[in-house]
């Protein structure tokens, strides 16, 4: 049975993703990279590999809206957007969950785009409308001076364009500076049902003062989403902090948390999920992982076999 099958279109219930019977649901995956850089990744053979050797019941699509022919700079929108759909269309066909992510991040502020945002989620919406396993990212990592207040304003503009078409679709909101300022909601929640804030970490980077901030947020009950994270550095190289990542993983574990990692890709960057020099573009056995990459194999998908 898929993890669609089994569960079908999640809502939001208090903290946690539940099914389509109430039971709680957690999801673990990868991300890909950026799906400009790395299309070749954006396949069923791909994601049914994530599935059946990883253990993933999730993957995420990075789309970047501002750099490396980002879709709302010089990238083209028509690829961008068939391979979006591709990503949805492999994921429907093998029951996996899948995160449309409009991948802020050059740009700083996501109301600098906001009304291709606009366009993008209504037009994607509307053509998966009946596809319950579609869950929106509606701002990967604002950063810079962009405050709550903005990020708030800017999903009060983008909700609506999804929620006219795929009603209860569930809803990822980015928080100030990449995602670490998850408790930065409390005060100002989106009044809205099925929505998540997203908290991001790399574990060698992002240590205790991160993790007071998510306790902060999660003893304040608002539902928290990790969309991407790694045990490297903030740049996503660097060592690999397994002591942090621990610590990361107990606070993810007591929390039931959903957890997506970064990336599905093979390079010299340690945050790469692959082993460098890797060729393959799907069936990636377990000794194909990177360090990182096998660690998530062992720390965080949990669907094996
Ligand atoms: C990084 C990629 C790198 C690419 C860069 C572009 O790993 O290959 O050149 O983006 O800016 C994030 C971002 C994510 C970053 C990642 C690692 O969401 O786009 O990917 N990271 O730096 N937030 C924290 C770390």
């Amino acid at each position: 049975m898929t993890p669609f099958e089994k569960h079908g279109q999640l809502t939001v219930s208090g903290q946690k993703l539940t099914d389509r019977n109430g039971n709680e649901v957690i999801l673990r995956g990868v991300s890909t990279h950026g799906i400009a850089w790395h299309p070749e990744y954006v396949s069923l053979e791909a994601f049914r590999t994530l599935r059946d050797v990883w253990g993933c019941n999730c993957v995420r699509t990075a789309m970047y809206t501002h750099e490396y022919h980002g879709y709302c700079t010089d990238g083209d929108k028509k690829a961008l957007y068939g391979l979006i759909c591709k990503a949805v269309n492999a994921a429907a066909e093998l029951g996996m969950y899948i995160i449309v992510d409009w991948h802020v991040l050059g740009e700083k502020d996501p109301m600098i785009y906001a009304d291709e945002a606009v366009r993008f989620f209504a037009q994607l919406s509307r053509k998966y409308a009946a596809c319950g396993n579609v869950l929106y990212e509606i701002c990967n990592e604002p950063n810079g001076d962009t405050s709550w207040e903005t990020i708030h304003r800017y999903a009060d503009m983008v909700i609506p364009a999804i929620r006219q078409h795929a009603q209860k679709a569930v809803v990822l909101i980015g928080t100030p500076d990449w995602c670490q300022q998850i408790d930065a909601p409390l005060d100002d929640p989106v009044e809205c049902s099925n929505i998540m804030y997203t908290l991001h970490f790399y574990a060698d980077t992002h240590r205790d003062h991160i993790r007071r901030k998510a306790e902060r947020a999660l003893d304040g009950g608002l539902p928290v989403f990790v969309s991407e994270f790694n045990i490297t550095d903030a740049y996503g190289s660097g060592p690999v902090n397994y002591e942090e990542g621990e610590k990361w993983l107990e606070l993810i574990n007591a929390h039931g948390l959903s957890a997506v990692c970064w990336s599905l890709s093979a390079s010299k960057q340690s945050s790469s999920l692959i082993r460098d020099g890797c060729k393959k573009r799907s069936g990636w056995t377990v000794e194909e992982l990177s360090d990182t990459g096998r660690w998530m194999y062992d720390n965080i998908f949990f669907q094996k076999g």
